[in-house]
């Protein structure tokens, strides 16, 4: 065995050693030694110093969460203040419906009910005709969301409702070419255009709607109008605790995503620039209404369909008040099921829609592509894709009441405002 020669560096490490063991530790581990081993302590050395520069700045960010927010940042936030139309404008909304959807109630704590109860509503609203429901990922991968809606309706036909047809669509966004896997969904939405205009409810991202319709310009007319659940004002966060407190960092709770945008920001640009006649039921009107435990129990207690999902929006429920500390969640999709039935419930504004940087979000944070709305002077000047839409912030006072009641007793409640 060969001897380790003793370096005149390491006796010197060892002197100084006994003068300082923290400082030599250092020192002298990376001198007199192989080069092998002085790189490893320099490793060492630079993994300890990212080590507290990340503990550091995790520090500083947790600190950020305790600081109090005067201005709540969704539909507080001071921009300029859209002309809303009291139970308008009024807008066409065939009765011949086409709903996008990516349902997945049930399938963890943290997975959202709200396209599950939005197809409740809507299959069960009489004088509406749902020609077809078409599944894409999500809330869940494509195959949770289309098992997911199939359950649901073969629940639906269990009681006697009619359940429509379900059609497979994209497993993934859109490629950077625009490309998708083909789908039965593309194909069936086609078909049912070509057969007449449709009311086409997107409760998820826009895959299948811009796959469908771009394949198939010419039948971009026969949408008589797009419902889709996305866009916000610009510096609006959606950050459902509002102050609740009661959830987790310090009581201001998570930070949600314009979710349906962001999973494929591609084709909800795509179909943007369409032009197509298009509604956004955005957070800031779900925001406006809670569903709460004891609606759960109410649905619970009408049995069938309205159990099945009353069942398996319960962790739903339980991750609101645990992790927001809300004692309920805002039904989402379910507020864009309710404007198809009822649009003169909701308060709405003919307002500029547009793809780009949000300039009033925190400096620090990031800012991604967002669909944003406002006036057409809030539009930044630079190329854009934009249309004109309608934009629902706001709703009558009625519209909880209404929805409770629509999804256990369907056609037995009114649907006049201020009732
Ligand atoms: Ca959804």
């Amino acid at each position: 065995m060969r001897e380790r020669a003793i370096h005149p560096a390491t006796t010197g490490m060892a002197r100084r050693s006994e003068k300082g063991a923290s400082a030599t530790a250092i020192v002298g581990c990376c001198e007199g030694d192989t080069v092998r081993r002085r790189l490893r302590c320099r490793v060492r050395h630079m993994a300890r110093g990212l080590g507290v520069l990340g503990v550091a700045l995790m520090l500083l960010l947790m600190g950020t969460f305790a600081l109090p927010i005067p201005v709540w940042r969704t539909g507080a936030w001071p921009v300029p203040p859209l002309s809303l139309v009291e139970g308008g404008p009024a807008v066409r909304l065939p009765v011949r419906l086409w709903i996008e959807t990516d349902a997945a109630c049930g399938q963890s704590r943290t997975t959202d009910p709200d396209d599950c109860l939005a197809l409740l509503l809507l299959a069960q609203a009489r004088g509406v005709h749902i020609v077809g429901i078409s599944t894409v990922y999500g809330n869940a991968p494509l195959d949770v969301t289309d098992r997911t809606t199939r359950d649901l309706m073969a629940a639906l036909d269990r009681a006697g409702a009619p359940s429509p047809p379900v059609y497979r669509g994209a497993a993934a966004p859109e490629g950077e070419d625009g490309a998708v896997a083909p789908a039965p969904a593309f194909s069936a939405l086609q078909q049912a255009l070509m057969d007449g205009p449709l009311t086409l409810v997107s409760l998820g991202p826009l895959t299948n709607v811009a796959t469908a319709l771009r394949d198939r310009p010419d039948l971009q007319a026969h949408v008589a109008r797009l419902v889709a659940v996305m866009g916000r004002r610009r510096g609006h966060l959606f950050h459902p605790a509002e102050g609740a407190g009661g959830g987790m960092l310090f009581g201001h709770g998570p930070v949600f995503r314009d979710f349906n945008f962001a999973k494929d920001r591609r084709a909800a640009a795509a179909v943007l620039g369409m032009r197509l006649p298009t509604t956004l039921i955005p957070y800031e009107a779900a925001r406006k209404v809670s569903l709460t435990g004891r609606d759960l129990a109410h649905l619970a207690a009408h049995g069938g369909a309205a159990a099945w999902v009353a069942s398996r929006a319960r962790g739903w429920l339980d991750f609101w008040a645990e992790a927001i500390g809300r004692d309920g969640f805002y039904p989402f999709d379910l507020l864009a099921g309710a404007y198809v039935l009822a649009p003169h419930l909701f308060d709405c504004a003919a307002v500029t829609a547009w793809v780009g940087e949000d300039d009033l979000l925190w400096a620090w944070f990031a800012r991604p592509q967002a669909l944003l709305v406002g006036g057409a002077r809030e539009r930044p000047a630079e190329g854009r894709v934009s249309s004109t839409v309608v934009y629902c912030p706001q709703m009558d006072a009625t519209v909880h009441h209404w929805l409770v009641s629509q999804l256990t007793a369907p056609g037995q409640g009114g649907t006049q405002r201020g009732e």
